[in-house]
Formats: structure tokens, C-alpha cells, sequence
């Protein structure tokens, strides 16, 4: 059995060449988004095995998503790819140092992965992990995502752990259903809920949260740079964030869920866990795009001055 499955759309990402308005960047780099494969990856990095499921275009950035996720030591075997739609694509700028304040543009309506239904994909692989880890995006992508999130969340015997963070895209709910009361009926499904303490404002603020969620057995309030705390049952516990260079804030939420997720399949206690998130999101935190370069899992100066040995 594979540790976890993260199910959910990833694209790829164009990362601003400089700080500024979108309409003045002139060039961006190419890197890979998507909150559920981030998780993934940043668990692969780690030791665990990861499986991606999801849906992408049979196009270049199609194979992109694959090949750049595959090399992180994800199983990527069971991404169907769809010919007649797009892998979709964003641009984001910079973050404001201060505030974090940034623009992305998404290029995602109608993509390969929005078409995920409870009729195109395999219900039984999505479902083979320890851990099942999704989040409050895919339901703001189409109705049939939010169909397939219902089937998934849904409480039935002999289930993974389903884990959920919040994910929060005001940009992808414009216009058409009420996202806050949608992510809260699915988190109602989870054991594990992530949330940030700002989109837990803008659902009533934590404690609201927490009443509204009495089935999670954790809820996990993410508050920045100030730390973490875990409601678990009658229990509170809190861990402060390290301090570190931030170079952007991408990615580190995801890092953070990774961290909790690994050690929480290592049987570690809630406080430990909540370290854990810590030390990958700091990861994330000091590197421009989504994920950090994953660490070498061998050392890359062999004695002797040998050449050094493969990496991965
Ligand atoms: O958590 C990082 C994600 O926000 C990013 O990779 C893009 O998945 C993404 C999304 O839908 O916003």
C-alpha cells in the first residue's frame, strides 16, 4: 500500500524574471504548480511513497507535469492523459516582501484536469493510499470535481485517512457557487483539516471553524509566521514557525501539510508533527517557486575525490 495518494490538478507555472506588475514583467521562468502534487513531491523528497492521480493534456506541458513530477520520486502511472484538452498553465509576479501581496493569472477553465469526474477516473486507485490527501481547489474547478471531492469525502468503512486543506481560491469561485459553504461541507468529510488562519476568517475565524467541524479528528490552523495550532478534540496544541530568509510564501503551505503528513504516518504525536510542517515549509519558503530542490539522498562528494555518484 503507497503512503499517499494526492489527487488534484497541476500546472505548470510561469515564475516572474522580476519583480512588478504582470502587465510589466517581460519574461518568466518555467516551474511546476498544483497544491495536491506539491504535497506529493515535497512526501516523495522525504522518503515516502507517492502516488499523483490526476488528469492532463497530451501536450508538452502536459508531459512536462509528468516527467518534472516523476523525477521527484512521485508514481505518476496512473495521470490520465486527455487529447482533446489543455494542460493548464499560470502566471504569478512576485510577492510583496511585506505582505506577500501578488498577482496570478490562471489559464486553466476547460482543462484536462477539470474534466476529472467520478466516471473518468479510478476510484479504487485514488482510494489505495494510507493517506488520501485533497484539497478545496478541485471543487471550485467544475461540477463534476465537486461531484467526484463529495464521493471522496464521503465517510464509508474502510477508507484511507482523508486529508484536506482548505486551498482557498477566491479566483477560481467568482461567479458561480458559495466556495466557503462547499469547503466547509467537504472538510466535514476529512479527518485532517488545513486551514490558514486568514481563509479561517473568511469562513468566521478558527474557533468558528472549529465548531463547525466536529467530525475532523484534527484541525490544523496554519497562522504564518507565527506558528501552527492543532485542535484535537478537547486538546490545543501550538508550535511556533522557525525563522527564515523569506523568498516566497508559494508552495509553503503545501510543504507544511507534507511535514505534518509524514509524520503523522509516522506515528509521531500532534506536537511533533506540527514541527515537522515547520521544517518543510521553511524549505519551501526560501526558494522562488513551489517546491525546493529536493534534497540528495546519497552525499554528492564521494571520499577519495571520486566522482560523485548518482542523486536522486
Ligand atoms: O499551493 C500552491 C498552489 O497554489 C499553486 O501551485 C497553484 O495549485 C495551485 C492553485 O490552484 O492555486
Amino acid at each position: 500500500v503507497v503512503d499517499v495518494v494526492a489527487l488534484g490538478e497541476s500546472m505548470v507555472t510561469f515564475l516572474p524574471s522580476r519583480p512588478g506588475r504582470l502587465a510589466d514583467v517581460p519574461s518568466f521562468d518555467r516551474g511546476i504548480g498544483g497544491a495536491e502534487s506539491n504535497v506529493a513531491c515535497v512526501l516523495a523528497a522525504a522518503g515516502h511513497s507517492a502516488r499523483w492521480v490526476s488528469r492532463a493534456g497530451a501536450d508538452g506541458f502536459g508531459d512536462h507535469l509528468v516527467e518534472a513530477i516523476g523525477a521527484y520520486g512521485v508514481d505518476v502511472s496512473a495521470v490520465r492523459r486527455d487529447p482533446d484538452r489543455p494542460t493548464g498553465v499560470y502566471f504569478r509576479t512576485a510577492g510583496d516582501r511585506a505582505t506577500d501581496a501578488h498577482e496570478v493569472a490562471y489559464y486553466r477553465a476547460g482543462s484536462a484536469a477539470s474534466a476529472m469526474s467520478v466516471r473518468n477516473m479510478d476510484l479504487d486507485v485514488i482510494r489505495s493510499g494510507r493517506v488520501l490527501h485533497l484539497s478545496g481547489i478541485t471543487p471550485a474547478l467544475s461540477a463534476d470535481c465537486l461531484d467526484l471531492m463529495r464521493e471522496l469525502t464521503a465517510r464509508r468503512p474502510g477508507r484511507p485517512l482523508v486529508s484536506f486543506d482548505v486551498n482557498h481560491r477566491p479566483g477560481l469561485w467568482r461567479g458561480h457557487t458559495d466556495g466557503s459553504r462547499v469547503l466547509l461541507e467537504l472538510a466535514r468529510g476529512a479527518d485532517l483539516v488545513f486551514v490558514g488562519e486568514d481563509e479561517a476568517w473568511g469562513l468566521g475565524g478558527p474557533e468558528a471553524v472549529r465548531a463547525a467541524l466536529p467530525e475532523p479528528e484534527l484541525l490544523v490552523v496554519k497562522q504564518g509566521a507565527t506558528g501552527a495550532t492543532a485542535f484535537h478534540g478537547t486538546e490545543v496544541t501550538s508550535v511556533p514557525a522557525l525563522t527564515v530568509d523569506v523568498v516566497a510564501a508559494v508552495g509553503a503551505g503545501d510543504a507544511f501539510a507534507a511535514g505534518f503528513l509524514s509524520a503523522t504516518l509516522r506515528g509521531l504525536p500532534v506536537r511533533e508533527r506540527l514541527r515537522h510542517g515547520h521544517l518543510m515549509a521553511a524549505a519551501a519558503l526560501t526558494v522562488p517557486g513551489d517546491l525546493a530542490v529536493p534534497p540528495a539522498r546519497r552525499p554528492s562528494v564521494a571520499p577519495h575525490g571520486a566522482s560523485p555518484g548518482a542523486e536522486g
